[in-house]
């Protein structure tokens, strides 16, 4: 067992006044960030996808064992090919596999089984999560809250992403085995989800939807 190490902790700490002002920026730059079905193909920095999964990287896991990767497409075809395969499983989810009650629950949304942004956004980030890691030699590391771990690191990606000015979408064609095969990924990655990445289309719209009120998330006690 090898003994930890430590470093100071570079903690930054502010006046009352200005945590409340950051705190009040940061929730009011956060709740501008929609979900949007409709992307232009305008490209996008490199640098800014790279930053934003550094900053995703960054985040806390289980046991700081980061059970993540992170796929990045712009290749043309290689985007074609993953529209093709995910509009076959929602074809199939929106006619057949989804209980009315899914289908109601989404009505609000407006989403149907076509899905041009897939190939319109100059960036797709297919999610992985790692349930166990591989050695170069092959041999199982058990990993620890791997689900929730890269939920927090998509988060930080998501986040990130609208810190920059860039619009997301979080797609979860269901399922998601053909992001495997098309992307080469090893039997021990699943899919965790498809983030379409770019700037909304010049006349995007997004639903009416309302975030619930504080006092119906939180109880303090
Ligand atoms: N994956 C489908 C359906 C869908 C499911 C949920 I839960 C959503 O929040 C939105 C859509 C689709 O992408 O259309």
């Amino acid at each position: 067992m090898p003994e930890p190490t430590f470093d100071p902790l570079a903690f930054v700490e502010y006046p009352a006044e200005e945590m409340a002002r950051r705190a009040a920026a940061f929730h009011a730059d956060l709740s501008r960030r929609r979900t949007v079905r409709h992307f232009s193909s305008r490209p996008v920095p490199r640098a800014v996808i790279e930053d934003s999964l550094r900053a995703a990287g960054s985040a806390p896991s289980g046991a700081n064992l980061q059970p993540w990767q992170f796929v990045v497409v712009s290749d043309p075809a290689l985007k074609a090919r993953i529209r093709v395969a995910a509009e076959e499983e929602e074809r199939e989810f929106y006619a057949r596999r989804a209980p009315q009650e899914w289908l109601a629950a989404l009505a609000p949304l407006g989403t149907d089984a076509d899905k041009p942004f897939l190939e319109a956004a100059p960036y797709l980030i297919a999610v992985f999560v790692q349930p166990h890691g591989l050695t170069p030699d092959g041999k199982t590391v058990k990993h620890y809250y791997a689900q929730e771990s890269v939920g927090i690191a998509t988060g930080f990606l998501i986040a990130a992403l609208h810190h920059a000015g860039l619009a997301t979408l979080t797609h979860t064609p269901s399922p998601m085995g053909f992001l495997t095969d098309l992307l080469g990924r090893p039997a021990h990655e699943r899919p965790f989800l498809l983030l379409v990445v770019g700037y909304p289309a010049d006349d995007a719209k997004v639903p009416q939807i309302t975030k619930k009120p504080l006092d119906e998330i939180v109880t303090f006690r």
